[in-house]
Parts: C-alpha cells; structure tokens; sequence
C-alpha cells in the first residue's frame, strides 16, 4: 500500500491521511493497520487525565518541548471529549501548541468522540500505534478524566499521568473514585496557586491507603505547567516510571494485558458482525425476535441455535 510506505519513510501527509482514515473508518483503515502492525510496540504511551482545566495540554506542551530537548520525537493526540471537531476547546489547543506544530519532530493530532466513545477508544489506539509505526519515541494521550470511556484510553498508555489542581475542594473525593488508582505519577499543576501543600498532602494519604498492592508508590510533583515549572523534574520522574515498568516485567504485562483484550474486542465485533450479517440476509433476525417476543422460544435456546447452524 502506498499510504504505508510513505508513511514509513517519513511523509508527515501520509500520517496525517491514515490518522483521519482509521478516525472516518473508511475502508482502507483495516488494510492500512494490517500492514503498520509489525512496526508497532516500540514507542512509549504516556497518557494525561485530570479535570477540565487543569492545565493538561499546557503540561503536555512543556514535556513535549522537553523531550524535544533530550533528543525523542514526539507524537500528541489530544481527545476532546465534548466539543466536535471545529469546536473552541479544540482550536485551543492548536493555538496553545501552535510553536510546537512548527517543530517537525513533533506531530500534533486531536481526535472527538462525534457521540462514539466507545468506538474512540479503540481509534485512538489505532492512532496511537499509527504514531508509533511512524517512529514516534514518546506519545502522549490527553483526556479529560471524567468517566468511564476516559479510564479506556488511557489504558492504551504505558504510563498514566494524572494531573491535578488545588482548590477542587471536596472534588478530590469524586475524582479520587476514578482516576487515583489509574495514575501512576501525579502532577500537582498550578501550583502557583492557594491549597497546593494542602492538596499534596491529602493526596499523600489516599496514595497510602492504597499502598498494599504497590511495589510502586506513584510520585507526587508540583509544577507550574504556564510558567515551565517542575517540567523537567517531572520528565525525570516519568522517565523513572519507564525504567521500572521495563525492569519489574509491569510493561510486558501491561501489553500483553492491551493485546488480549484488543484481540477480544476484534473478535467479538467480527463474530457478532458475522452472525447478524447472515441473519439478516435471511431476514431471519426479526423473525427470531417476534418469536422470543410472543414467547415461543427462549432467548437462550435462540442463541444456541444461531451458534449451532454457525458451527456447521
Ligand atoms: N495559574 C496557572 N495557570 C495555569 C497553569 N497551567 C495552565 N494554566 C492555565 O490554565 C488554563 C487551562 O489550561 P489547559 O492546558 O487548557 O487545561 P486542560 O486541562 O488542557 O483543559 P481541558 O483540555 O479543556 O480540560 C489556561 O489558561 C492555562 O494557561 C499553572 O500552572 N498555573
Ligand atoms: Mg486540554
């Protein structure tokens, strides 16, 4: 294929083109990952949850810039889970990252749900993977830590940053429920701000209360994403998450964790794809319906049935 050639050879337009491809599900898409499969599994997946707000694109634009600086290509995909694809969140952040988009060792993408979230997240691991055949050293994943779908993405990073914000006030509580056990480095932004030492410290306690299953107590760092503060300690700090996760097996787990369950996800959408397709040429699916709804048959004896004639 010559999207994926060009790709491999460089070509940012062939990037950009099997991104929107795999976003659009056009056809191609499924051709076009087949191929880039066996140069995938050699970048590192940093995803970046926290409130709205709370400085998560800033942040990712100074680390970014800082791993620039220490010589690795970047890759960022920015989720935005609320506006579609025009709207201002979105612009935002292009604006906010507009000197880093000159860079070309940086390549800036943003992805939205278009009212699929689940679908997003199996896209943005395709872009993840597109990102990483391309050559990119570190990917960042952004998104607003709200809710389920959130927590799915990230679970294509390697390593889980979450960031957060003094004075959410009783807030931590409710965030505390989703995101805490999925970070593994918390970042303490705005730190310039009232109720930091505040914030550390309550966080320092549920981290402990955590702790029993741990061989890695997730550091905390303050840092001042606007002003450039903390970044580089916080890229240290990351940087020692990335050792670790290679060194105590956890990566490998991890990944083969993701493959299982991607490789699930793939064949339940095909098999179900498969089944009701067929069942459907026959017009025989509203027919079975009728009948589990004028209880003359069963749901479960239905579903044996479908499984049988597929198994012949
Ligand atoms: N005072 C202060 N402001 C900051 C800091 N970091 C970011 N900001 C500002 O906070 C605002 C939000 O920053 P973003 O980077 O857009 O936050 P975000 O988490 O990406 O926001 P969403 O993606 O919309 O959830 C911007 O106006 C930033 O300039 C910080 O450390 N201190
Ligand atoms: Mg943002």
């Amino acid at each position: 294929m010559q999207i994926v050639e060009e790709l491999l050879n460089g070509s940012r337009v062939a990037l950009a083109r099997a991104i929107t491809a795999v976003e659009n599900e056009y056809d191609e898409a499924v051709d076009i990952m087949r191929q880039l499969y066996s140069h995938t599994g050699r970048a590192h997946v940093i995803g970046i949850t926290g409130p709205p707000g709370a400085g998560k694109s800033t942040l990712t634009d100074k680390l970014a810039k800082e791993y620039r600086n220490l010589g690795k290509t970047v890759g960022i995909i920015a989720i935005d889970p609320t506006s579609p694809f025009s709207g201002g969140a979105i612009l935002g952040d292009r604006i906010r990252m507009l000197d880093l988009t000159l860079d070309e060792g940086v390549f800036i993408r943003s992805m939205g749900t278009r009212g699929s979230l689940g679908g997003l997240s199996r896209k943005t691991s395709e872009a993840v993977k597109i990102l990483d055949a391309f050559g990119k050293d570190v990917i960042f994943v952004e998104t607003v830590g709200v809710g389920q779908s959130e927590v799915d993405i990230i679970k294509t990073a390697d390593t889980t940053l979450v960031v957060l914000v003094p004075g959410l006030g009783d807030d931590i509580q409710a965030i505390k429920a989703g995101i805490l056990e999925i970070g593994d480095v918390f970042a303490i932004n705005k730190a310039d701000r009232e109720g930091a030492d505040r914030l550390q410290i309550e966080l320092n306690a549920m981290l402990d209360l955590n702790q029993e299953h741990m061989d890695w107590r997730p550091p905390i760092k303050r840092t001042v994403a606007n002003q450039s503060e903390g970044i580089s300690e916080l890229v240290e700090t990351l940087e020692e998450h990335i050792a670790y996760t290679h060194k105590s097996g956890g990566l490998e787990l991890r990944r083969t964790q993701r493959t299982k369950s991607e490789l699930l996800a793939l064949l339940h959408e095909h098999l179900s794809r498969r089944i009701l397709g067929k069942l459907d040429d026959a017009g025989q699916f509203e027919t079975l319906v009728a009948s589990v709804e004028r209880r003359e048959r069963d749901p479960y004896s239905v579903v044996g049935q479908i499984l049988n004639d597929l198994m012949k």
